[in-house]
């Protein structure tokens, strides 16, 4: 008989629930939890890939070290000495903004990454923090930030009571949901159908979310904002505004409508390509539905606009009165680590940006990062301040990040660059050192950020499948050792006693005296588990330490997360303004300055010969996944859409020349007639034919590298955030 275990895939933002099974150390099957209270047995692909990435021989288990230009395998102590040996001497000579870090997506979905790196930054102190949110998402938790007062209180659509759903950039029937945690996108969505919602899908290809909707409208790449703008200003214009219940909660309506005054739909609709009667007519659809949501994701957020259009898409929302209702763009409501649930409800500090900027381009500091696009120039440029070591963190950006070809030559040029990573890939191959992670199987798992973005609440864990070789830490384990070489403290520290010190210093900030009480009734979990119990139990269904003695706990949230169990429901989304406001106003600001001055730049741009758009694909997870032989099976994925028209017009067969103002590269065509004319589509995160990396199927079919067609210098000015979509390019025969 197999055993049976519950794990939730920490693959992407919908996180299933796996059944894992079990013989031995062998992975059996996984298939879909059917008792999951969040993803009732949905999965994808993906999640089956967990086994071969748990049996993939090129994932490494022992740290590595470079040797003459060759990695060695090492001991965990040979590794950490070479770290002490090389690192500190360099920090101590050149300072501690001369080490930069990054850190990648897969850190978002690890709680050991997640609960553990603000710990390492801390210790760091360095201005030179960057990460994968600069090439996502960092425009929509401005624009929340500065709307509702925290970078986390991201409204999303209540798909299951929702009538008419506008999508923008988003292809969740591929991506299976972005800051929208919503499992089985499809189901819902057919569901929605069904029950006579519409929904309506507004991207420059028909996608696949497009083609299953009902009805599909090409934008202009880039061009979101004229659209936004052309129905906040129709819905001022045709007296559509109903605030509801927000009327009492909201500043700066006045401003707001003499911003989108001039974007008039007849003014807009020729720079976007959406007629003007089609925007009107969005404008009324939206404020006639009795339950509607508004949702942008990453092709809004990945343009110059990025965060414009990531306020636009909130302001239409609040202005049809469909913000925080049911069947609306709801909040959230974490069970644990949620900001927005913490400190005074209703009022809070906001927040600030610019506290730092970059040294050679002078870009602002968001949310305690650079933008990760200032990178390369930081470490080319000579001077005070000036890179010269790394550490990047389940990070890829020689693949991910704009000019990644610039990027690889400027790693070369560092004095030291350590990885904490799974693979020899495209990046870590820079490295002096790496540091291996575990495989997720060997992982326990909880969800630290996704809960804050799920389309219903839910409390869930899982324990790791199979035991890490002996001696291998835990990643948070290897995080605290880093955090005390660098403070100083030598390899001899004990990480256990590490660990204590710094949950009794979270813990002091809030329960002063108490502390010694909470510290014993946290006791035996130690590690993410002693921090998970904290955050659950003060949190807002928590048992506050005995006080709500039917609240949640760790023990609890285990019991419940087992194959038969599936973890806690929470139920549906309510209502949350006033309470999940921390605006200093406590009101939600409808027009802050900083975006109202950047909307005044939006105009129509004359439309290049063809626009260079991105996409993602079912069996592939940005650039990491293409090593495991269960998803790389298949027709080839790394394929340049073309619409046919274009295809014959210009004689391309095969292949194509694609060149951008910084790039060039040659790409194998597919001819698609979802494509618009003059808009091309590459996916992003392949190009795996580069000297070192150590990908044995990748290679085997590497694709080609769209972040060399993109500039490291365009970016959206108000979030950092890089301009990765609606790229002017020239195709050619080859
Ligand atoms: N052109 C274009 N570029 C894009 C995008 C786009 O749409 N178009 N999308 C952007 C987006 S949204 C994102 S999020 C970024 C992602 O960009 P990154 O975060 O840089 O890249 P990933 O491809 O997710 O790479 C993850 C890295 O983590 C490692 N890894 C995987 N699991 C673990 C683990 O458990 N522990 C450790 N330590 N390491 C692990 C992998 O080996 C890999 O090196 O790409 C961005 N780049
Ligand atoms: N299978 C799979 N799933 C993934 C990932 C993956 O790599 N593979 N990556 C994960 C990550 S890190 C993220 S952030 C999410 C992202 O999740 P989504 O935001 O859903 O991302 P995409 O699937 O890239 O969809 C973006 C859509 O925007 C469109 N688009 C491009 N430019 C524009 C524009 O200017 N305007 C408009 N309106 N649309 C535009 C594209 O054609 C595309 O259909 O997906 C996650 N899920
Ligand atoms: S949809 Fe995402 S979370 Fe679910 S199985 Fe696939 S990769 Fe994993
Ligand atoms: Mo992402």
């Amino acid at each position: 008989m197999p055993d049976s275990h519950y794990r939730i895939c920490p693959l992407c933002e919908a996180c299933c629930g796996l059944e894992v099974k079990t013989a031995g150390a062998k992975v059996i099957a996984i298939r879909g939890a059917e008792k999951d209270v969040f993803s009732h047995g949905y999965l994808c692909p993906k999640g089956v890939s967990l086994k071969d990435l748990h049996e993939d021989p090129d994932r490494l288990r022992t740290p590595l070290i470079k040797r003459d230009g060759v990695f060695v395998e090492a001991t965990w102590d040979e590794a950490f000495a070479e770290i002490e040996r090389r690192l500190l001497p360099l920090r101590e000579r050149h300072g501690a903004d001369a080490v930069a870090l990054t850190i990648g997506n897969p850190a978002a979905h690890k709680v050991s990454l997640l609960a553990y790196t603000p710990r390492l930054v801390k210790s760091l102190a360095t201005r030179n923090v960057m990460s994968a949110s600069t090439l996502d998402q960092m425009p929509k938790q401005l624009s929340s930030a500065l709307m509702f007062g925290h970078w986390l209180s991201i409204p999303l659509p209540d798909i299951e009571r929702c009538d008419v759903l506008l999508i923008l950039g988003g292809n969740p029937m591929v991506s299976n949901g972005s800051l929208w945690t919503v499992p089985d996108y499809r189901g819902k969505a057919k569901a929605m159908r069904a029950r006579g919602g519409r929904i309506v899908v507004v991207d420059p290809r028909r996608s696949e979310t497009a083609a299953a909707a009902d009805e599909h409208l090409p934008i202009r790449p880039g061009a979101d904002a004229l659209l936004l703008a052309g129905i906040a200003h129709t819905l001022f214009d045709e007296g559509l505004v109903n605030l509801g219940r927000l009327a009492e909660h909201v500043n700066g309506l006045d401003d707001a409508r003499a911003a989108v005054q001039p974007f008039a739909p007849e003014v807009t609709a020729a720079g976007c390509g959406i007629p003007a009667e089609t925007q009107r007519r969005l404008a009324r659809e939206l404020a006639e539905a009795k339950r509607a949501a508004v949702y942008g994701r990453i092709g809004t957020c990945t343009t110059r606009f990025g965060t414009v259009n990531s306020w636009l898409v909130d302001l239409i929302n609040v202005l049809t009165g469909h913000l925080d209702r049911e069947g609306g763009a709801m909040f959230a409501k974490a069970a644990a680590f949620a900001p927005n649930t913490q400190g005074q409800p209703g009022r809070g500090k906001g927040v600030t940006t610019g506290r730092r900027k970059s040294r050679v381009s002078g870009a602002p500091e968001i949310y305690g990062e650079l933008p990760i696009t200032v990178l390369a120039e930081e470490i080319e440029t000579p001077g005070d301040g000036q890179v010269k070591a790394l550490i990047t963190i389940a990070s890829n950006p020689v693949l991910s990040a704009p000019g990644g070809p610039r990027l690889a030559k400027a790693l070369e040029g560092l004095d030291f660059m350590l990885s904490l990573d799974i693979y020899v890939n495209e990046t870590t191959r820079h490295a002096d050192v790496i540091l291996p992670g575990l495989s997720p199987l060997e992982d326990l798992h909880f969800d630290v950020a996704f809960p804050q973005l799920s389309h219903r609440n839910h409390a869930r864990f899982s324990g790791p499948v199979f035991d890490a070789a002996p001696g291998t830490p835990q990643e948070w384990q290897t995080i605290l050792k880093l955090c005390a070489l660098l403070e100083g403290r030598g390899l001899g520290v004990d990480v256990q006693q590490l660990d204590d010190e710094a949950i009794a210093s979270d813990v002091r900030r809030f329960a002063g005296d108490q502390t010694p009480a909470i510290l014993a009734a946290l006791d035996p979990w130690r590690g993410p588990e002693r921090l998970i119990d904290l955050q659950l139990r003060v949190g807002p269904y928590g048992d506050q330490f005995g006080r709500q003695p039917d609240g949640l706990t760790l023990k609890k949230v285990k019991a419940a997360s087992t194959v038969d169990g599936g973890g806690v429901d929470l139920g549906a989304l309510t209502p949350r303004i006033p309470e999940v406001l921390r605006t200093p106003s406590g009101k939600i600001e409808l027009a802050p300055p900083s975006i109202l001055a950047d909307l005044a730049q939006v105009k129509a741009e004359p439309a290049p010969e063809f626009s260079l758009i991105g996409r993602r694909d079912t069996r592939s997870g940005n650039s990491w996944m293409h090593n495991l032989p269960i998803l790389a099976k298949g027709p080839e994925r790394c394929t340049l859409l073309v619409n046919p028209g274009d295809a014959d017009r210009l004689g391309l067969a095969e292949f194509a020349r694609v060149k951008s103002a910084v790039g060039e590269l040659i790409a194998r065509v597919e001819r698609s007639a979802d494509m618009s004319p003059g808009v091309v589509s590459l996916p992003h995160g392949w190009g795996h034919d580069l000297a070192g990396v150590q990908l044995g199927v990748a290679r085997e079919r590497p694709g080609v590298n769209m972040n060399a067609l993109l500039d490291d210098a365009a970016r959206d000015p108000l979030s950092g955030n890089a301009v990765l979509s609606g790229v002017a390019v020239e195709i050619t025969a080859p």
